[in-house]
């Protein structure tokens, strides 16, 4: 078992995501089986999931003469449109079945109708606060390993802010999958270079 400083966060491994799904990863069902294990190592372990309400601003559905994966302008900045996706309630917002859900702590992100939520900590506005800082911190946690989907999107924005925010912060990336839209998966890397977030397989 790891000490007590570390936690494990999860990152949005729902059936949406996965091959069947509405905004499929390739690949995303394959880590569950490597997740679950990684569970058993850490003494918190934490699941984020995405749960948009119905007519959510991301999906390109909402916008009207929209396509999804074109980029709009939000007023906190660029944001991808998407098939609608992980509604709250719906089977394809649960977690995928195969994934252990006994972890301490869910935290649901995409809620607010105007504003997206990739990362676990902060809304797109980078800015809105989650609260998985407040609860990691509370609980003196300052170190954390990240798995789950989309390595480019949710799993990157998430390792970006825990960064920022001062925790050390490693992605397990084998434990990730990519959507990999115009570059968004190089970009990633970029980021975590500069962010000092380190890469581990
Ligand atoms: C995600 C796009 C939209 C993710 C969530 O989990 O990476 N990507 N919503
Ligand atoms: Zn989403």
């Amino acid at each position: 078992m790891r000490p007590a400083n570390e936690a494990l966060v999860v990152i949005d491994v729902q059936n949406d995501f996965c091959p069947g799904g509405a905004l499929a990863v390739p690949g995303g069902d394959e880590i569950v089986p490597g997740i679950n294990a990684l569970m058993a190592e850490f003494p918190a372990v934490i699941l984020t999931q995405d749960w948009h309400p119905a007519g959510h601003s991301s999906f390109a559905s909402s916008h009207w003469g929209r396509e999804p994966y074109e980029t709009v302008e939000m007023t906190y900045g660029h944001q991808v449109l998407w098939p609608d996706h992980c509604v709250q309630g719906t089977a394809g917002a649960a977690f995928h079945p195969g994934l252990r859900t006994d972890a301490d702590l869910i935290i649901r992100k995409g809620f607010r109708p105007g504003v997206d939520s990739y990362s676990a900590f902060f809304e797109n506005d980078h800015a809105t606060p989650t609260g998985l800082a407040g609860y990691l911190r509370e609980r003196g946690i300052d170190t954390v390993t990240l798995v789950g989907l989309a390595t480019d999107f949710c799993v990157n924005f998430s390792a970006l802010d825990g960064a920022r925010l001062g925790f050390r912060v490693t992605v397990r990336e084998n434990l990730t999958r990519a959507i990999d839209l115009s570059g968004s998966l190089g970009a990633a890397h970029a980021g975590w270079t500069e962010a000092g977030v380190v890469v581990a397989r």
